[in-house]
């Protein structure tokens, strides 16, 4: 890695000081925004990387952010993508509350959200925090969060399995928090959409970010066309196949899903639920992404559209996240790691570049362009706990130094060029001062 945004290279402590800073500078009230500019709201897996992070500092605040989020839960057990602060002026997001308008839907809260939901990382981060700091009230905050967690993975397991597999499809690209991989290209390529709606709206993220860096209108006119189409229905999942234009299982919401299964299995043992049926349901969903994801020819996994039944050729780092399932066999494990230390995404022992988004040798890789080439923390945050558990530890401790030269070198920003490390969008960005706090604390006992 060469160039650097500051130039500057933090000793540990001062990167330690610097990540709590981030934290406490984003706190609100009962949870942490991601971006005090760019994203000033709730977001749902931001806030469970950002509750691992406070659990190393403030253990009561990662209770919190948690709890704050499942208050606004669906009825139907879904959790929305967004929370949105009513204090907030109107235009502080697009698409704000006004457009989302979660009120149409029986099953929505009295707080306005998005209809949306995000990969389902809480149950591992509430794991991880109760590990963190074992206490009667985590213990207590664990049994209030069991039943919620319980309906999460409900909802992806019964709403969400369009196509009868195993699997939870995802309805929107913001559903996979990948916003704008080059793995949606063709799914996004068939939604109808006319770049012109976006005239009757005004982008937020245009004006705190470069938009050479951000999805582009016509990205922006098909999310919303695709919002719309839903919101239509009331945000129901009933007869999703027959009407709804853009739907995909992808493997790191499933391969997140099936990583909670493994979590409440533990957290039962300490609610005294049976921790059975959790590994159960884990191994179906290990399964499932095996018979429908797992490409033989590639060695890695990629996302199927549903509206083709087709597997997603592109390569992104989506095709590495099944290795954070720990009973993933140790074949496709072997392929997916051989995928990883490929030239595509170059993980090793000593990494010379950051992991990226998306296969560096592609023609559609971007460096500085969002989720389509950057290196974000959170990717190779999920990456480093697989190749811990599929017996690479020293690969492991590659990814974990890149990810702390990272930040040493540019700050807490919300991503980084995958080959100078410059840092790119937010500079204040929650869950990379979270996931970093982690790393260096690099003390995860039970993996
Ligand atoms: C990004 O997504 C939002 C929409 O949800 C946006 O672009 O405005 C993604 O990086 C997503 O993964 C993340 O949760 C969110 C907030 O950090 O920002």
């Amino acid at each position: 890695m060469t160039g650097t945004s500051t130039g500057a290279v933090r000793a540990p402590a001062e990167l330690w000081q610097l990540a709590v800073d981030t934290l406490e500078s984003n706190w609100e009230h009962d949870h942490t925004v991601p971006s005090r500019t760019l994203y000033p709201h709730q977001w749902s897996w931001d806030s469970a990387f950002i509750a691992i992070g406070w659990s190393h500092v403030r253990p009561e605040r990662a209770w919190r952010e948690l709890a704050s989020l499942f208050r606004a839960q669906w009825a139907d057990g879904r959790v929305p993508h967004i929370v949105f602060n009513a204090a907030l002026p109107v235009g502080s997001y697009f698409p704000g509350p006004e457009f989302w308008h979660s009120a149409v839907a029986d099953a929505a809260p009295t707080a306005a959200t998005s209809g949306l939901i995000q990969p389902p990382v809480h149950a591992l981060a509430a794991w991880l925090a109760y590990r963190r700091a074992p206490s009667e009230q985590g213990r207590s905050e664990l049994r209030r969060l069991y039943p919620r967690l319980l309906a999460q993975q409900r909802y992806l397991a019964t709403h969400r399995d369009v196509a009868g597999s195993g699997l939870a499809a995802v309805v929107h690209p913001w559903e996979s928090g990948v916003d704008n991989s080059p793995a949606w290209d063709a799914p996004m390529a068939a939604v109808p959409a006319d770049v012109a709606v976006m005239s009757a709206y005004r982008r937020h993220d245009t004006a705190h970010a470069d938009a050479a860096h951000r999805p582009t209108d016509l990205d922006y006119a098909r999310y919303v066309a695709i919002v719309a189409s839903y919101r239509e229905q009331r945000y129901r999942d009933d007869g999703l196949a027959d009407r709804h234009p853009w739907l995909v299982e992808c493997p790191l919401l499933n391969a997140a899903a099936g990583a909670a299964e493994h979590a409440l299995a533990r957290i039962a043992t300490v609610v005294g639920a049976d921790p059975g049926p959790h590994r159960e349901r884990a191994a179906r969903i290990t399964e499932a992404l095996l018979r429908r994801l797992y490409d033989p020819v590639t060695g890695t996994f990629q996302p199927r559209d549903l509206r083709t039944d087709r597997l997603i050729p592109a390569r992104t780092a989506l095709g590495l996240m099944p290795l954070m399932l720990p009973d993933l066999p140790a074949r496709p494990a072997a392929t997916v790691i051989e995928e990883a230390c490929s030239a595509r995404f170059g993980v090793a022992r000593r990494m010379d570049r950051p992991l990226p988004s998306h296969d560096r040798t592609a023609p559609d890789f971007e460096p500085l362009r969002y989720w389509r080439g950057p290196s974000w923390l959170n990717l190779a945050w999920l990456l480093r706990r697989g190749l811990r558990d599929h017996g690479r530890p020293d690969l492991a401790a590659g990814l974990r130094q890149s990810m702390i030269d990272l930040v040493a070198r540019s700050g807490c920003h919300e991503y980084f060029h995958p080959d100078t490390g410059v840092g790119l969008g937010s500079p204040a960005f929650g869950w990379t001062a979270a996931l970093l706090l982690d790393v260096l604390a690099d003390d995860d006992p039970e993996r």
